[in-house]
């Protein structure tokens, strides 16, 4: 498996910066080798077999004529249709929680913040095989990886979708542009733009990069839900002076007011906010599970002070200017504001010397997490390189 380094990337005139001032969340850009001379970071039948794992989502589309099937996986080889068959595409999700050399892809992509991130989808298609017209809430590059794809692309002007279909399908797509799409090109597209993807020719790998643009109303269920776990449960109602019921199926009007009463109470601060987006942008997706170190804790502790530690592949890590928020938790109050732990964030990893700096609580809590599988110490890396990625992500932005 190869893996780019920064120094292939070559967005022709656009800088990263001219693109996220002209382009991202705006409009279509093609990018004709956006990364030279890329190479499938696994193969066909390593993609197959990921599809057969029962941790791993996938979906099978099939299109005869008119007519689509969708089905989901796990997939055994002998489940999905023969590489002869045209007009199927086999979609594989997450591949970045599986595969380090596609989360190391990802990297590539950390000019946008990781809150924004998604996941890194893989979709192989047989001569033909597509999903069909449709558009996403999501920010996606869609960088092709093998063989070739046509895209038709244009503004949805009606959402109305095809009636009784599996798979979602505009009704009316009206495309405005139509590129053919070779290994190494990218397409970047902004959410709710219209596209139909087809492959032209058989073993067609294409590999959606895609940040979630999550709605308002998401956001604040999220919110609501975790201010309402951290509610005490506070006084308990009381009836008000009470005469033999004539109406006993009357919900009595003071107990509405005695809820609307402890919902006018909670006067929730930003702090409440950043620490409800925190836990809930780093919840590990429910198919993801850490695998807990076989080292015991004082081999950790002299691994990372020797050589340095990196996050899974899998972790997520946000922070705030208050709070630091790891895989769904916020870590204890007095590694709050530590800066060792924003570094580890920002860099996914830290150096030898990085971890030497720690405090007590620091380290502690470093080893802590090693032991858990939420880091590794850098020298037992399997397929990562320990002191060569530093920086990576600011390289491309610079
Ligand atoms: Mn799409």
């Amino acid at each position: 498996m190869s893996r780019m380094s920064t120094s292939t990337i070559q967005w022709g005139e656009f800088t990263v910066a001219r693109f996220l001032r002209d382009i991202w969340q705006r409009k279509p850009l093609l990018l004709r080798q956006a990364l030279p001379g890329f190479k499938p970071l696994l193969s066909r039948a390593q993609l197959f077999a990921l599809a057969a794992d029962d941790d791993v989502e996938s979906r099978l589309v099939q299109r005869d004529g008119r007519r689509w099937q969708l089905a989901h996986g796990p997939f055994t080889r002998r489940q999905l249709p023969s590489l002869q068959q045209r007009n199927w595409t086999l979609l594989v999700q997450g591949v970045n929680l599986h595969v380090d050399a596609a989360s190391d892809l990802l990297e590539q992509f950390r000019f946008v913040p990781d809150a924004r991130l998604d996941d890194l989808m893989i979709s192989w298609a047989s001569d033909g095989g597509g999903v069909g017209p449709h558009q996403d809430a999501y920010d996606v590059f869609l960088l092709q990886a093998a063989g070739r794809r046509r895209w038709r692309i244009g503004p949805v002007t009606d959402p109305t979708l095809q009636p009784g279909k599996p798979v979602k399908l505009l009704a009316r797509f009206e495309p405005e542009e139509d590129f053919v799409l070779e290994p190494g090109d990218m397409l970047y597209l902004p959410p709710g733009w219209g596209h139909d993807g087809i492959a032209v020719g058989n073993d067609c790998m294409t590999y959606s990069i895609g940040f979630r643009a999550p709605p308002q109303g998401e956001l604040l269920r999220e919110v609501l839900w975790q201010l309402a776990e951290n509610q005490p449960d506070g006084a308990i109602y009381t009836d008000p002076p009470l005469r033999p019921a004539a109406t006993p199926a009357l919900l009595p009007a003071s107990m509405v007011r005695f809820a609307a009463q402890a919902f006018a109470r909670l006067k929730p601060d930003v702090a409440v906010f950043e620490s409800a987006l925190g836990v809930y942008l780093t919840t590990p997706k429910p198919q993801v599970w850490f695998e807990a170190a076989q080292a015991a804790a004082g081999a950790l502790r002299r691994a990372c002070l020797q050589h340095g530690c990196r996050l899974d592949r899998r972790s997520k890590m946000l922070y705030t200017a208050g709070a630091v928020f790891f895989n769904g938790e916020v870590v204890p109050a007095e590694l709050a504001g530590s800066s060792l732990l924003r570094r580890l964030a920002d860099q996914r990893r830290l150096d030898a010397a990085q971890v030497q700096t720690a405090t007590a609580a620091e380290l502690a809590a470093i080893v802590a997490w090693c032991a858990q599988g939420w880091l590794h110490p850098a020298a037992t890396a399997s397929g990562q390189g320990s002191g060569r990625r530093a920086g990576q992500a600011n390289d491309i932005g610079g």
